[in-house]
């Protein structure tokens, strides 16, 4: 059944705000990656708030569907999703990395609801590999979701995961690519042309699905075809945009890892209807 149009407004609705509490959290302590927290929000909140069945009260379900936020400086969009899910204390944002804070710069594994630490790429497709045969071996329904970036494409563990993956014909793997063609410091196309993306895990044995990573009902879509796909892991390559939501941010490297100043924030959060 596809998204039905109420529920995908919801989400839409939970996206504007998890927007407006990344950049607010980033802003509060002037650290933080802003570019790729936005151009995930939609991936990881259909994912959590809809797809996954992830919940609080049975966190040690073995049966519970994991998610390895592999480009871990997205963290804050990760947190989010995690508070709105009860994993984390409501007004928890805003301790983002601080002292003692459950919410620390990149997803560790004391945190509530985090499955794989993660923030060095390249090694979060092999965990969430590991996790799906051992899941698959004890003949568990349960999903394991995978998110990537594009810039982590460049690292070459990466590419042995991408390997084994279809050897082990691990259905229950879902990879996402938000593919925001914008690395740390210049395009994806300067530092490290990727080419033919698609071609690429096409040829190593993956079913490859590509939809706008910004709509929620083109995501659900290929989530769907995904996890009805029997024959290996399936690939989504997520055409997003590196700080979207924010004009002044969209397709800028320089909005990677810069924190906002109380006059950008003010701009972006007007931008997206809130209340400075
Ligand atoms: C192994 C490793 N090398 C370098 C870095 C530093 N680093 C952090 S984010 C980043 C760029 C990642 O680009 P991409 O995967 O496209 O992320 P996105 O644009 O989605 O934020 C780099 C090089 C790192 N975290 N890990």
């Amino acid at each position: 059944m596809p998204l039905t149009k109420e529920r995908e407004a919801e989400l839409s609705e939970l996206c504007r705000e998890f927007r407006i509490d990344v950049l607010k959290a980033i802003h509060g302590i002037q650290s933080g990656h802003p570019g790729g927290s936005l151009s995930v929000c939609e991936i990881l909140t259909l994912l959590y708030q809809e797809i996954m069945n992830v919940s609080a009260d049975k966190a040690d379900d073995p049966d519970r569907d994991r998610l390895v936020l592999c480009k871990g400086h997205a963290a804050p969009m990760l947190y989010r999703n995690l508070i709105e899910k009860g994993f984390l204390p409501k007004d928890s944002m805003m301790t983002l990395r601080r002292i003692n804070s459950q919410l620390q710069g990149h997803p560790s594994i004391h945190t509530p609801g985090v499955e794989m630490p993660s923030g060095p790429l390249g090694i979060g497709l092999s965990a969430a590999q590991g996790m799906a045969i051992g899941l698959k071996l004890n003949g568990s329904p349960a999903r394991v979701y995978a998110v990537l970036g594009d810039g982590e494409l460049d690292e070459g563990a990466v590419w042995e995961a991408a390997m084994s993956a279809p050897k082990f014909k691990l259905s229950n793997l879902t990879a996402v690519v938000d593919f925001n063609k914008v690395q740390l410091d210049g395009t994806t196309e300067e530092v490290m042309p990727i080419r033919d993306i698609e071609g690429k895990w096409r040829s190593f044995g993956w079913n490859v699905l590509r939809c706008d990573g910004h709509s929620l009902s083109g995501l659900y879509d290929a989530f769907s075809t995904a996890k009805n796909y029997m024959d290996g892991p399936s690939v989504i390559i997520a055409d997003t945009v590196k700080g979207k939501g924010v004009s002044f941010m969209e397709g800028k490297a320089a909005w990677h890892g810069k924190p906002l100043s109380d006059e950008d924030l003010a701009k972006a959060v007007a931008e997206l209807g809130g209340v400075n």
